[in-house]
C-alpha cells in the first residue's frame, strides 16, 4: 500500500499555522504533489476549513477537540482521505491550545498506522510577537497567565523543526535575536525563518518535510494538571450570523468598527486575546480580519469588497476570559454596531465555552522504533 507523508502542524493560536498549511500545501501542488487537508478545533463553524476549501485543497475536520482527544476521528479522516483522494501529503493543523502530539497523535500512529503514514518533523509555529513578549514584556496590553504560557512553552519543547513565521514583519536584526533565543534554548531543535503569508522559505520547509524521516520523538515530560488549567483560562467562542442592514453599509467599515469596539473592552477587562478571527461574505467576496493580540492593531484579507445589504458573518474568538464575559462583551458591541449601521443581527449557531481538560484516547510516553 501506498504511504503518505503525514505533516502534523502545531503551534499556538494566531502563529500562523493555517496560513502556512494552506501556502505550503499550493507550493507542494506546484511541485506535481497532491495534498490534503485537516483541521482541527474544539469548536464548530471553522473559518480554517473554508479558507482552506477556498483554495481548492480537500480538506476534512476534526471538530469538537484536539486530535489527541479525538484521535479515531483523526484516523477516520486521514484513512477517508486517503482511499478517496490518494494524496501524497496531508498536512493537519492541530488546535493552538494544544501540546504534547508527539506522545498523543505522533506515536500512536507510528504504533498502529505507520504502513498507512510516514510522519514528517513535528513542525510547531511560532509568532515572533509572543517571544517578544516573553523576553520584553509591553505591559500596556493584556499578557496571558502562567498556565496559558505553559502550554506555549510545551509546544516549543517538543518541536523537530521551529518555524519562525510573519519574518516579513520584523527587521533582520530582530530576527537574528530571536533566532539566538531559540537556538541556546532548543540546539536539538531545526529552525526554519519564514514568512507563510509572502511565501518566504516555505520551499525549504516543505523540503524538510520530504526529505526527513524522523518526526514526533521528543515525547515531553509535561504536568496534564497544568495544562488542563491553561485550556480552562482561554474562552472559545464561536458565532454564525447573518447581518441585514436597511441601506448599503460597507463590510469593511463594519468590521473595522467591531474589532475597535471589542478591542476597547478588552484592554478594560484585561483580557488577551489569543486570536480573534472574523470573517464576513457576501455572494461573490469576503473581508477576513485577524487579531493575534489586544491592543494591536488587526489585520485584513478581502476580496471584491462592496457596499451591500447582506452579509453572512463567522466568528472565531480564542481569548484568555471567562465565557460568561466574552459573551457579554460581544453582544454589546453587536448592539451598539446594530444601532451605528442601522443593521439587524440574527445568530444561526452560538457556542462560547472553556475547553475541557485534555483526555487523550492514546499516550505513549515510550517513543515507538
Ligand atoms: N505578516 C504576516 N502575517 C501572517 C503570516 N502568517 C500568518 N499571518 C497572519 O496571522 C494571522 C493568523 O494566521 P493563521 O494562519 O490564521 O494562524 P493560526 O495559527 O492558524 O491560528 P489558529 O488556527 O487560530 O490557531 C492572520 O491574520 C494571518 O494573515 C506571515 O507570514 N506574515
Ligand atoms: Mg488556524
Amino acid at each position: 500500500m501506498k504511504t503518505v507523508k503525514l505533516v502534523l502542524l502545531s503551534g499556538f493560536l494566531g502563529a500562523g499555522k493555517t496560513t502556512t498549511m494552506i501556502n505550503s500545501a499550493l507550493k507542494l501542488n506546484e511541485k506535481g504533489l497532491k495534498v490534503a487537508i485537516v483541521t482541527n478545533d474544539q469548536g464548530k463553524e471553522l473559518i480554517d476549513t473554508e479558507l482552506a476549501r477556498k483554495n481548492g485543497l480537500d480538506t476534512k475536520e476534526v471538530t469538537g477537540g484536539c486530535f489527541c482527544c479525538q484521535f479515531d476521528d483523526l484516523y477516520q479522516n486521514l484513512n477517508t482521505l486517503l482511499k478517496e483522494k490518494r494524496p501524497d501529503v496531508i498536512i493537519a493543523e492541530a488546535v493552538g491550545s494544544c501540546t504534547d502530539l508527539a506522545a498523543t497523535v505522533i506515536q500512536p500512529l507510528k504504533q498502529y498506522y505507520s504502513d498507512q503514514f510516514k510522519t514528517a518533523p513535528l513542525t510547531i509555529v511560532v509568532d515572533p510577537a509572543r517571544l517578544i513578549q516573553e523576553l520584553n514584556a509591553d505591559e500596556t496590553i493584556p499578557t496571558f497567565s502562567q498556565s496559558v504560557s505553559y502550554i506555549f512553552e510545551k509546544q516549543l519543547a517538543e518541536a523537530d523543526i521551529i518555524a519562525l513565521n510573519k519574518v516579513d514583519c520584523y527587521s533582520p536584526e530582530e530576527i537574528e535575536k530571536l533566532s539566538q533565543y531559540l537556538r541556546s534554548r532548543f540546539p536539538q531543535t531545526a529552525l526554519q525563518i519564514v514568512s507563510a503569508e509572502k511565501g518566504i522559505h516555505l520551499n525549504e520547509l516543505t523540503e524538510a518535510w520530504l526529505t526527513t524521516e524522523l518526526g514526533g520523538d521528543k515525547v515531553l515530560d509535561i504536568d496534564y494538571n497544568l495544562y488542563a488549567e491553561g485550556e480552562a483560562q482561554l474562552a472559545w467562542m464561536n458565532i454564525l450570523g447573518d447581518l441585514s442592514a436597511e441601506q448599503d453599509i460597507d463590510p469593511h467599515g463594519w468590521v473595522q468598527n467591531f474589532l475597535s469596539k471589542l478591542n476597547t473592552h478588552f484592554l478594560r477587562e484585561n483580557m488577551a486575546i489569543a486570536h480573534l478571527k472574523v470573517h464576513v461574505g457576501f455572494e461573490d467576496g469576503y473581508v477576513k480580519a485577524s487579531m493575534v493580540q489586544t491592543g494591536k492593531k488587526p489585520t485584513f484579507t478581502e476580496q471584491n469588497v462592496h457596499r451591500g445589504k447582506n452579509f453572512r458573518v463567522v466568528l472565531n474568538i480564542r481569548i484568555e476570559a471567562t465565557p460568561a464575559i466574552l459573551n457579554l462583551v460581544v453582544a454589546d458591541v453587536i448592539g451598539e454596531l446594530n444601532k451605528e449601521f442601522k443593521t439587524q443581527w440574527k445568530a444561526t449557531y452560538e457556542e462560547c465555552f472553556s475547553p475541557l481538560p485534555p483526555k487523550p484516547v492514546h499516550r505513549l510516553s515510550e517513543t515507538v522504533s
